[in-house]
């Protein structure tokens, strides 16, 4: 065989690999072709950490955010802890108070929890795919509820720092998506109703409100924090809103909740500092993870 025939074969089977479509470019087709890229990364990130643990698959998945990291401790018995750097696509994400390894636990039940303690952020400039990526690998190993967490700056003065909020909607304030493509997705409920009905059985007095997702990494000026509460937010962070969207372009059930480590700028007289947000997280741990523990042992149950 030639060359050239060699090279052509290779490109035909690329394309039918990758779709009919956007053959030149594979970063570009869509998310909901399973044959993208990211598609084809969560799946194998989902083969290997289904092996190495070795199990059939995940029941729930769980994102930790700032001042979450001590809750995977009361969701079940430890089974094994993988570094992000060992899974493909995951990346160890160098803040302080996000840790960088990937938990599988189970429960009483006998059910997997897959707790993502490596979450890339949108501000660290790996693209939309990267952020999306834990998300979309607990999707693939079968996960059918993604429940993420965050610490947040509130916008309501009566949310004293420690205060754990259920996220009702939110507010994509990052003027991207993590879907590409025609993969038009409906937004509607993406926070379950249901599961937010669940975790006020557990504390009947959980606020709700609506998270706005800015870009970051810097926060913002008081001026724009009135902006998102013009605007319908009553907390701002720098997560969450691009991982909900792949959550439910991927088909599973949403839960959100922030936990209010800081007043907004210009809500309280005080400045910002990244000790407070672990300050609060810290102080609050035992009794959000205690919460989440109930909500996520609710949700699983049979
Ligand atoms: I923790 O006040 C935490 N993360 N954008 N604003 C934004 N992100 C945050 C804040 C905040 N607090």
């Amino acid at each position: 065989m030639s060359d050239a025939t060699a090279q052509t074969q290779t490109r035909t089977q690329t394309s039918a690999q990758i779709g009919e479509h956007l053959v030149a470019n594979p970063e570009l087709t869509p998310t909901n072709d399973p044959t993208a890229p990211a598609n084809l990364l969560a799946e194998d990130a989902a083969r290997t950490l289904l092996r190495e643990v070795g199990i059939d698959s995940i029941d729930l998945a769980c994102t930790l955010g700032s001042g979450w990291g001590d809750a995977a401790a009361q969701l079940g018995e430890l089974v094994a802890e993988i570094d992000a750097e060992d899974l493909p696509g995951f990346h160890s994400s160098g803040v302080s108070g996000h840790s960088g390894t990937l938990k599988v636990l189970r429960t009483s039940a006998g059910a997997h929890i897959l707790v993502i303690g490596a979450r890339t952020h949108y501000y660290e400039g790996r693209g939309v795919d990267a952020v999306a990526h834990g998300v979309r690998t607990a999707a693939a190993a079968g996960a059918k509820t993604m429940v993420l967490t965050n610490g947040c700056g509130g916008l309501n003065a009566d949310w004293a720092p420690g205060t754990p909020v259920l996220i009702s909607d939110h507010i994509n304030l990052t003027g991207t998506s993590s879907l590409r493509g025609a993969h038009f997705v409906d937004m509607t409920d993406l926070y379950s109703s249901r599961l937010r009905e669940t975790a006020r059985e557990i504390d009947p007095d959980l606020p709700e409100g609506v998270y706005a997702q800015f870009p970051g990494p810097h926060y913002e000026t008081p001026a724009e924090v009135r902006m998102a509460g013009t605007l319908g937010a009553d907390l701002v962070g720098m997560s969450t809103a691009l991982e909900a969207i792949a959550a439910r372009a991927a088909g599973m059930e949403v839960f959100g909740i922030s936990l209010v480590t800081n007043l907004a700028a210009g809500i309280s007289a005080e400045p910002l500092s990244h000790k407070e947000v672990l300050d609060a997280g810290r102080e609050a741990a035992p009794r959000i993870s205690a919460l989440l523990a109930k909500v996520i042992d609710r949700v699983l149950a049979p």
